[in-house]
């Protein structure tokens, strides 16, 4: 690989997202081999943390920025606003079970746009495998691997439900 830095930042607003939902995230993209840094960076409560990820990422060419939060998930979306680095969004559950996590992510205005996976679990391994197939268009020991696990999935499911 030609970049020896974090390819990714994986970040989330709280310790609390970490536990059974951003660390598959992590998990995925260390099976793909991809080099991330992962940090509890809050939009609201540690603006100033936001801000000096953001420059040391800018700086060591970070490619792509995941970004996870719960309830007034405004992570994502300050994160875009921020920096021309792509950003992933993934909503973390809440009580009212992630809903207002996704649309808070979700629902950006034109301009500053954000790429939002699903809620929870599903969407922290997406948003990995997404930054995956994004980097495997330029490095293509990522595109191999990439191509394996893919092609895994027509062994692993069964033909018939029964
Ligand atoms: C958000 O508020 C975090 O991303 C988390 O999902 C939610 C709750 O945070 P804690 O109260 O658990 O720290 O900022």
């Amino acid at each position: 690989m030609k970049n020896n830095n974090n390819l990714v930042g994986v970040i989330m607003g709280s310790k609390s997202d970490w536990s059974n939902v951003m660390e598959h995230c992590s998990e995925t993209l260390k099976y793909f081999g991809v080099k991330h840094d992962v940090k509890v960076i809050s939009a609201h409560r540690t603006p100033k943390r936001l801000h000096e990820f953001l420059k040391k990422a800018e700086k060591n060419n970070m490619e792509i920025i995941i970004a996870a939060a719960g309830m007034s998930a405004h992570l994502a979306g300050v994160t875009a606003s921020l920096t021309t680095i792509p950003v992933l969004g993934v909503p973390t559950e809440s009580k009212l079970k992630g809903l207002d996590s996704l649309l808070s992510t979700v629902q950006m205005p034109s301009g500053i746009p954000v790429g939002t996976l699903a809620i929870g679990k599903a969407g922290a391994i997406n948003a990995a495998l997404l930054a995956v197939s994004i980097l495997s268009t330029r490095y293509k020991k990522i595109e191999i691997k990439l191509k394996k696990y893919r092609s895994k999935f027509e062994k692993k499911v069964p033909k018939k439900p029964f």
